[in-house]
């Protein structure tokens, strides 16, 4: 039976007469739980404030810049009955009205007068603690305005853009993607205009704002085949919803012209952005930095098709993880961006694998290391990646940034999905020392005490199903690296010598490679020369 229920603006602080500044959906649209309806904007915060019902829009009854508080009824939503087949039905809620979005009181930080370091703080958001930063703005050393966003939190019940209240430079930045905030925590230090050093870029009038270069920021957990995600928006104006939606098409918002009131830019501007994209009026970002950006757009631009599964069976509707929302995100830039071609060779591991198992023996008795294949394949992998830098390198512009440090990522099945412990100086540490730390990257993984910083500055991954099983199979490039090695289980086989059959251990490999950056022939001779080394390990001490 259908049912007509109202949302209506939650508890927003203090405030009772703020401006929609975004309006997210029309009569007859399809609203899911956690959709946005509107953006908020008072002068303190901007916020978005979610549906908390699935089912049909039938009535808006707001526009654009009306004024609302506290209670004002925003849309009426028809759910169950006819709108049962929305998508998310399983998820329907029954209450009648908003969930409390955070409230959006004022940063508790003082204005920014006659200079001075002066702290940002999260302010009041309601009875919310312990919210992830999803987004993070500046870096130290960045020019900062007045309600120029500073970080993004999202709570499970809504998303907010924490704005500035001071103008200066950036003097520290005490959080980062992933950390967990609560009401009073310092998000950064800001030395205000009138005391900042003379070198220091002077705070601009607070708007309208301009668009800034995008900062690279570490992402909360990089899983297979992920980037470490561009803050992209970085220094735009535009709600969470928009700045969330970008994300998803992984467009960087600074190349998306604004139109929107004060420079904001609206979820039109980015659908026509992506349009111009796709039809060839606007240069694609794949054309204005290949290593780095998307078009993941091409499959969003394509209705995802809405099957009502419930009318074949009982079905139960699970939430992503985090991690899974973030790494789906990035595999599909990465799967759509990358003309990628996977390359397979066979290794014999006989002898290594021999001489793997006789170490292990001795160094039982002293409970030493257990060496594992994943420590000898990296060490396998830096050898090659000396050998063919092209390897070892990054896509930027027209330019190939070779990298002369040797970090190794390693695919880590953990129960909240994939994430990409990097062991760093690979090249100068033993299989040994290799074992021990890739073991105790892969434990933090599972148990979900990886920092960002133990997940960035991968050079090459590996993704090894090596235990699990497999023949194989075909890796995504984790951007901005141009290749992974795929490694599946190992299997005696018989392998003709010349005169006979003999068995012999042999491993099989899995190359992906970027094909702007990589040949098939060098990745075939990158993966030759693995399979080599593998054969004979003497040759890695060469
Ligand atoms: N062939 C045959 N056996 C292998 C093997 C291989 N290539 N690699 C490992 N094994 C065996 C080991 O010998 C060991 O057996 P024993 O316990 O009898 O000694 C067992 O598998 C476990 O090996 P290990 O301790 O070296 O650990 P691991 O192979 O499981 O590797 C890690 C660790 C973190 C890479 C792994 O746990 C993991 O998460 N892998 C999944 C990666 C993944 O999901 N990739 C896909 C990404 S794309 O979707």
């Amino acid at each position: 039976m259908s049912q007509i229920i109202e949302v209506k603006v939650p508890d927003i602080g203090d405030f009772d007469s703020v401006p929609v500044i975004e309006l997210f959906v029309k009569v007859g649209d399809r609203i899911k739980v956690d959709d946005a309806i509107v953006t908020l904007e008072s002068d303190k915060a901007t916020m978005d404030v979610p549906s908390t019902v699935d089912g049909i829009v039938k009535e808006v009854l707001v526009s654009l810049g009306a004024k609302v508080g506290e209670g004002a009824l925003l849309i009426k939503v028809e759910t169950g009955g006819a709108a049962a087949a929305a998508p998310s039905q399983a998820a329907q809620a029954a209450a009648p009205t908003a969930a409390p979005a955070p409230a959006a009181a004022p940063p508790a930080a003082a204005p920014a007068v006659g200079g001075g370091v002066v702290e940002v703080k999260v302010p009041d958001i309601g009875d919310f603690s312990d919210v992830p930063v999803i987004d993070l703005f500046f870096k130290v050393g960045d020019t900062i305005k007045v309600d120029d966003a500073i970080a993004t939190l999202e709570s499970d019940k809504a998303t907010m853009d924490v704005p500035s209240t001071v103008a200066g430079t950036v003097m520290e930045v005490l959080v980062q993607l992933g950390s967990k905030v609560s009401e009073g925590a310092v998000l950064i230090k800001v030395e205000t205009a009138a005391s900042a050093p003379a070198s220091a870029p002077q705070a601009a009038a607070p708007a309208p704002v301009t668009a800034a270069a995008p900062v690279a920021a570490a992402p909360v957990a990089a899983p297979a085949a992920l980037a470490p995600a561009l803050a992209a928006g970085a220094k735009v104006h535009a709600s969470p919803s928009v700045r969330a939606y970008a994300r998803e098409l992984g467009v960087d918002l600074n190349k998306v012209p604004a139109t929107g009131p004060k420079n904001r830019i609206v979820k039109e501007d980015l659908t026509r952005y992506v349009k111009g994209v796709m039809s060839g009026a606007v240069a694609g970002p794949a054309a204005a930095a290949p290593g780095g950006v998307v078009g993941g757009g091409v499959l969003d631009l394509l209705p995802w098709p809405k099957v009502d599964f419930a009318k074949f069976g009982e079905i139960e509707v699970k939430p992503l993880s985090r991690i899974k929302k973030i790494s789906g995100q990035n595999l599909s830039r990465n799967w759509v961006m990358i003309p990628a071609v996977t390359y397979h060779e066979d290794a014999d591991i006989t002898d290594i694998e021999a001489f793997r198992v006789l170490l292990n023996k001795e160094n039982e008795k002293g409970g030493g290391t257990k060496l594992t294949m994943l420590a000898f394949l990296m060490k396998a992998c830096v050898k090659g990646l000396q050998k063919f830098p092209e390897f070892n390198a990054s896509l930027d512009g027209d330019n190939l940034v070779l990298k002369k440090y040797f970090n190794i990522g390693f695919a880590a099945d953990t129960p909240n999905g994939l994430v990409v412990p990097v062991v760093k100086n690979v090249d100068k540490k033993s299989v040994f020392e290799l074992a021990q730390e890739s073991g105790d990257l892969a434990k933090q993984a599972r148990d979900g005490k990886l920092k960002p910083a133990d997940m960035s500055g991968a050079c090459f991954t590996i993704s090894s199903l090596g235990g699990i099983g497999g023949t194989y199979f075909a890796p995504i490039v984790n951007a901005p690296e141009v290749a992974i090695l795929g490694v599946n289980k190992s299997a005696m086989k018989p392998v003709w010598d010349g005169k006979a059959f003999v068995p012999r251990l042999i491993l099989p490999l899995s190359l992906t490679a970027d094909h702007r950056v990589i040949d098939g022939a060098l990745a075939t001779r990158f993966n030759v020369y693995i399979a080599q080394l593998l054969a004979d390990f003497r040759r890695v001490a060469l």
